[in-house]
């Protein structure tokens, strides 16, 4: 295996044994060739969608099979081995329709391994890996070009699916989904040419954020500001986390009335800030912290746990849990139960529900509350107030710290950036990252509190509507002559979507941490710091001085 996609990768190189994450040899490698499959899958669709033939089936599945690919959304072989199968079938009958439309593939991929690829059990899956996956490519940077578009290509196809499950989806957003799949597979393509793509990844990130965000808000109302309970209720309870509104707002609804209350973990915390899921009485909380805690929080918990997106852990040895974790969507870890969607999406938690009837309620590991809800339609609602504070020096800067919570000691460094800043700053965070410092009681600045949670990562999109806004409010020529900083703390492909989102915008002098991607190359890291000023963290009071000084 070699797998080096995200912050946590071994040595800040490459999983070449074992992933940190705890994905194995073998899923690392099925992996591998599932994203050659789905690029041979989009080969085939492209060329029929640019002559308006649409497959729903297959805009799904190119989202949802990447989408597995992810860190800690599958560590499901066997499920891997399904996608591979599927994807195979699905370009068979793809390129059945073109040859009745008598169209062709790009004469390049004609007769290609990635326009016939053929996969069975008795595939050797090391030679595969080593054929097809990242290290197939052997100049450095045009490696470290092609895996950047590619884990933006992921990033962008969650955040897709999601819009997709509220049946929001965009036609030139596949399109270049399917194109920039197939870029990264063309060795014609020069250095120059795929350092465009790059840019052009991020716009497309913009647009599926906007789709998103459009999604989320036509089907769950404005985010506004909300107090979320951190404490416990004596009912039963159901778990759920991850990304998807849509999953939650099914289990909100077969809950009702069961006696049954629901929490959210980690990344589905902003829920509770949505009109159409905060009305619900037993939505009562948001139990525990960011993802990796979960080894200790579902031990407590006590109940089901319901996954709808990543980030999944693989238990310990001694977790007494399993028995009651349920995947969903492109999620999936042997020995956890995958819950099915029926013929129109619908999900069935009966199963769970009845479940949760059987368990003890929550242990109580925390108490008091948390506040959040300031997406764009909130922040623009108090746009008097801030831009007040702004004038009256009351609020000197803003420091987006959007991004990734993970486990490495080094994270240490946001909480204690956030706690040392200067009184007079206010974070704009989204993404579990917060997890690090949304506890801390940072207090308010003439009652705009000073650690403003927009959301989910995909809310990112929301500090770069805010930033558009105050550039207008301003009359500012350049973005980056606000008083807004970003440093952004990234884990897993979602943050790289995002971050190449930003770049796009325009945003200059982003700092990234805690370690720089092993994925960008030197060469490339200094094309990005010449053109962007992007780089790395430091120390705390180094990087204090370096944004406040
Ligand atoms: Fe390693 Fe991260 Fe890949 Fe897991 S996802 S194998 S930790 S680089
Ligand atoms: Fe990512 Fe696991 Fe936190 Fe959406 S999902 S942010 S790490």
């Amino acid at each position: 295996m070699f797998c080096f996609q995200c912050q946590e990768t071994s040595r800040n190189q490459g999983c070449t044994v074992m992933g940190v994450c705890g994905k194995n040899d073998e899923v690392s490698n099925l992996q591998d060739v599932l994203i050659f499959v789905v690029k041979g899958v989009a080969l085939y669709s492209n060329k029929l969608r640019q002559n308006n033939k649409i497959y729903e089936n297959v805009n799904e599945y190119l989202y949802r099979a990447l989408f597995s690919t992810i860190t800690n959304a599958n560590f499901d072989g066997e499920e891997i081995k399904e996608y591979i199968y599927e994807g195979i079938k699905l370009r068979k009958f793809l390129a059945k329709e073109l040859e009745n439309t008598k169209i062709l593939i790009d004469s390049k991929f004609e007769g290609s391994r990635l326009a016939t690829f053929e996969f069975d059990e008795s595939c050797d899956l090391v030679d595969l890996a080593h054929e097809i996956g990242v290290l197939r490519t052997e100049n450095e940077d045009i490696r470290s070009l092609r895996e950047i578009i590619l884990y933006g290509l992921k990033g962008l196809s969650a955040y897709g699916f999601h819009a997709l499950n509220l049946k929001f989806e965009s036609n030139e957003i596949f399109d270049f989904f399917e194109k920039a799949l197939i870029a990264t597979e063309d060795n014609d393509l020069s250095a120059e040419k795929l350092t465009n793509l790059v840019f052009e990844t991020g716009k497309f990130g913009v647009d599926v954020m906007a789709l998103l965000d459009r999604a989320n808000n036509s089907a769950f109302g404005t985010p506004e500001m909300t107090k979320v309970n951190i404490g416990v209720g004596k009912n039963p309870g159901i778990l759920i986390s991850g990304h998807d509104l849509k999953d939650i707002k099914e289990l909100l609804e077969q809950t009702e009335g069961t006696g049954i209350d629901v929490y959210t973990h980690s990344e589905m915390l902003p829920a509770h800030y949505y009109p159409e899921l905060k009305k619900y009485k037993h939505l009562v909380g948001n139990y525990g912290n960011a993802w990796y805690h979960q080894t200790t929080e579902f031990e407590t918990f006590n109940g089901p746990v319901v996954f709808t997106t990543n980030c999944l852990v693989p238990p310990k040895k001694n977790a007494t849990y399993n028995d009651r974790i349920f995947t969903l969507n492109a999620t999936g870890l042997p020995g956890w139960k995958k819950l099915k969607t029926d013929e129109n999406g619908k999900i069935d938690f009966s199963e769970v529900i009845e479940l949760a009837k059987k368990c003890k309620s929550p242990t109580e590991i925390e108490s008091g509350t948390i506040t959040g809800g300031f997406a764009h339609g909130q922040v623009f609602a108090l746009a008097d107030k801030i831009v007040e504070a702004v004038k009256s020096g009351a609020i000197k800067k803003f420091i987006v710290m959007s991004g990734c919570d993970a486990r490495q000691t080094t994270r240490k460094y946001y909480a204690e950036f956030a706690k040392k800043l200067p009184k007079d700053v206010v974070i704009l965070t989204s993404g579990c990252a917060k997890f690090r410092y949304n506890k801390l009681n940072l207090g308010d600045i003439d009652g705009i509190p000073r650690v403003l949670d927009a959301g989910q990562c995909n809310d990112s999109y929301s500090w770069a509507v805010v930033a558009l806004k105050l550039k207008e409010i301003f009359n500012a020529n350049d973005i980056n002559d606000l008083p807004i900083e970003f440093n952004i703390a990234w884990y897993e492909q979602k943050a790289v979507i995002v971050l190449l989102a930003l770049l796009y915008l325009g945003i200059k002098n982003i700092h990234i941490g805690p370690t720089l991607p092993a994925f960008i190359s030197k060469n490339v890291a200094s094309l990005l710091n010449e053109q962007f000023g992007l780089t790395g963290i430091t120390t705390v009071d180094n990087d204090l001085q370096i944004f406040f000084s």
